[in-house]
C-alpha cells in the first residue's frame, strides 16, 4: 500500500459514543465463544466482571489474560475465561476493545452477554464493529466490503481478491486516480483565475491526453474487472429447460450426489434446489428449477414464476433439452428466452436414440454453444464441464490479468466517474471554458469518494453494513 497515501475516515458521519457488544462467534457448541466490547466503557465493564489469575499483575494492552468471569450482582463464577484488552487507537474499531474467550454454548455466551449488558453497554448491530473501524478512518468503504467479501467467499481466488482488497489495494488504486485528478483540477482552478498563463502550465492538448491515458483508460479495466467477481460470488448458473428434460438428474450428475428428487413424471422438481460446486476453480452456485410444461395445479405455476425470476437473475444458463423427444413449444419458448443471456444447450438423453429431425432443431439451436451428454449413464461428462468453463470465460479473458474485484456499487459509481472524466476530456479538447472543465473533474472527482466512502450517504453505508453478521 502506498504509505504517503492517509485514509481521512468518512467526513459527514460520526459514531455515537456508546459501549457495544455482541458475540462474535456462530453460538453453537464449539471449543471457544467470543464475545466482543468496543468503545469508552470497555475497560471499566471488563474491570467489573473479569478476575484475573494473578490480581497483582498490571493489565497491559495486546495481552491475553487467564481468570474467572463474575455476575457483579451475585459474585457468581461463570466461566474461566482469556481476556484480551486493546487500548485505542490500536483495535480493530479504533477504540478501546476487549475480547473475552469463554467456552462456547448458546447458554453460557447468552448469559456473559447479558452480564456485560447489564454493565452499561449496548447490543451492537450486524457490522457495527466494522462501521466503527470506517468512521474512525481505519479502513475505508472497500477493506470493509471485502471484510464481507472475505467472509462469504466462493473460491481460492475469490479469497485472494478479497484479502488483497482488504490490505487497501482496490483503495490504493481509487486514491492514486483521485490524486491525479485532484492535481488536474488544480491546473485547471490556475487556468481559471490567469487565463492568458494557460498555455504555459499545461497545453490543452497534454491536459486531454492526461485525462484519457491516466484517468479514463485505468476506470474502463476497473470497470472490465468487475467479472472477477465472480470468482467472490459464485457464479450464478440456473438449470432450466421443459418438464422431464433431466434437470435435476442433471443437477445430481454434476453434484455427484442424489441431492435433487428425480421421477419419470413431469413436473418433480417445484422448488428451487441450489448447491455450489466448483468446476475448473470457478465457482458455481447451481439452481436446478422447476420446468416449463403446462402447469395444472397452484403449486406448479408458483414453482414456473419462480423459474421466471432466477432465469432473469442467472448469470448464466443451462439449458436442458431433450434429444429424445422432438422440440416443442416449451423448449421454444426456453430457448427464445436463452438468447440474450450466456447460455449451454445441454442436449441430454443421448443414450436414447434421437427424434431430432435434421432441418428444425439445428434452426432452432443456431448459434448455441452445446454438450451432448446422458445425465443417466454420466457419458459426455467431461466435454460438458469443459464447454461450461470456456462458455463462462469466453472473452473474460481479463479475468485473471486484473487484480480488483469491483462489485456492483463501484461499477456504478467507476461508470459515472468515467463518464464525467471523457466529457472532461472532450471539454478540454474542444477548448471550452474551463469552468467547465473543472466542473466536470470535481464530479468525477466524488464519484469516485463515494467508492471510498469520502462521499457516502448514510443509506449507502446501511445498505453495505447490513449484509454483515453479528458481531463483526
Ligand atoms: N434414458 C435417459 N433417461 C434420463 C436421462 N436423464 C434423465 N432421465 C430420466 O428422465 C426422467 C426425468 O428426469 P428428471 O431429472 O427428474 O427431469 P427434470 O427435468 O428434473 O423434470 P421436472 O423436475 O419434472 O421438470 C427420469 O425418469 C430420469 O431418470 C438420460 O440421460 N437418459
Ligand atoms: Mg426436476
Amino acid at each position: 500500500m502506498d504509505n504517503d497515501l492517509q485514509k481521512t475516515g468518512n467526513r459527514q458521519l460520526t459514531t455515537d459514543n456508546d459501549t457495544i457488544t455482541a458475540i462474535a462467534t456462530p453460538t453453537g457448541q464449539a471449543g471457544i465463544g467470543i464475545i466482543r466490547i468496543s468503545g469508552p466503557l470497555s475497560f471499566e465493564i471488563a474491570g467489573k466482571i473479569f478476575r484475573p489469575q494473578n490480581p497483582d499483575r498490571k493489565l497491559q494492552s495486546h495481552r491475553l489474560y487467564l481468570g474467572h468471569l463474575l455476575d457483579p450482582s451475585t459474585e457468581a463464577m461463570i466461566d474461566e475465561v482469556l481476556v484480551s484488552f486493546m487500548k485505542a487507537p490500536f483495535s480493530y474499531t479504533r477504540e478501546d476493545v476487549i475480547e473475552i474467550n469463554s467456552h462456547s454454548g448458546y447458554l453460557l455466551l447468552s448469559r456473559i452477554l447479558e452480564i456485560v449488558l447489564e454493565q452499561g453497554a449496548r447490543l451492537a448491530k450486524p457490522g457495527e464493529f466494522t462501521l466503527r473501524a470506517f468512521l474512525n478512518g481505519r479502513i475505508d468503504l472497500t477493506q470493509a466490503e471485502a471484510v464481507i467479501d472475505l467472509i462469504n467467499s466462493k473460491s481460492d481466488r475469490g479469497l485472494a481478491l478479497a484479502s488483497q482488497q482488504i490490505q487497501g489495494s482496490f483503495w490504493a488504486e481509487i486514491e492514486g486516480l483521485r490524486k491525479k485528478v485532484t492535481g488536474l483540477l488544480a491546473h485547471a482552478e490556475v487556468a481559471i483565475d490567469f487565463p492568458e498563463e494557460e498555455a504555459d502550465i499545461l497545453s490543452r492538448e497534454e491536459a486531454a491526453n492526461q485525462i484519457r491515458d491516466e484517468v479514463v483508460k485505468p476506470i474502463r479495466k476497473m470497470i472490465k474487472a468487475h467479472v472477477n467477481r465472480l470468482w467472490v460470488d459464485g457464479v450464478k448458473t440456473v438449470i432450466v429447460g421443459r418438464v422431464n428434460a433431466g434437470k435435476s438428474s442433471l443437477l445430481n450428475l454434476l453434484l455427484n450426489e442424489q441431492r435433487a428428487i428425480v421421477t419419470p413424471i413431469p413436473g418433480t422438481t417445484r422448488d428451487i434446489i441450489e448447491s455450489t460446486i466448483t468446476i475448473g476453480g470457478l465457482p458455481l452456485r447451481l439452481m436446478d428449477t422447476a420446468g416449463f410444461g403446462k402447469a395444472t395445479g397452484e403449486v406448479e405455476k408458483i414453482g414456473i414464476d419462480l423459474t421466471e425470476r432466477k432465469l432473469a437473475e442467472a448469470d448464466f444458463l443451462l439449458v436442458v433439452i431433450d434429444q429424445s423427444r422432438p422440440l416443442n413449444t416449451d423448449d421454444l419458448r426456453i430457448i427464445s428466452r436463452c438468447r440474450e443471456k450466456k447460455a449451454l444447450m445441454v442436449i441430454n438423453k443421448i443414450d436414447l436414440p434421437s427424434a431430432f429431425g435434421q432441418e428444425n432443431e439445428k434452426k432452432e439451436l443456431s448459434g448455441f454453444p452445446m454438450a451432448k451428454i446422458s445425465a443417466l449413464t454420466g457419458e459426455g461428462l467431461d466435454d460438458l464441464t469443459k464447454a461450461i468453463v470456456d462458455c463462462i470465460l469466453e472473452s473474460e479473458t481479463d479475468m485473471t490479468s486484473s487484480n480488483a474485484a469491483p462489485n456492483l456499487r463501484h461499477r456504478q459509481a467507476l461508470m459515472d466517474a468515467v463518464r464525467y472524466f471523457e466529457t472532461a476530456e472532450r471539454s478540454t479538447k474542444k477548448d471550452a471554458p474551463m469552468e467547465i472543465v473543472a466542473l466536470e473533474l470535481k464530479s468525477g472527482l466524488d464519484a469516485l469518494g463515494e467508492i471510498i466512502g469520502e462521499t457516502t450517504t448514510e443509506d449507502v453505508l446501511d445498505n453495505i453494513f447490513s449484509q454483515f453478521c453479528l458481531g463483526k
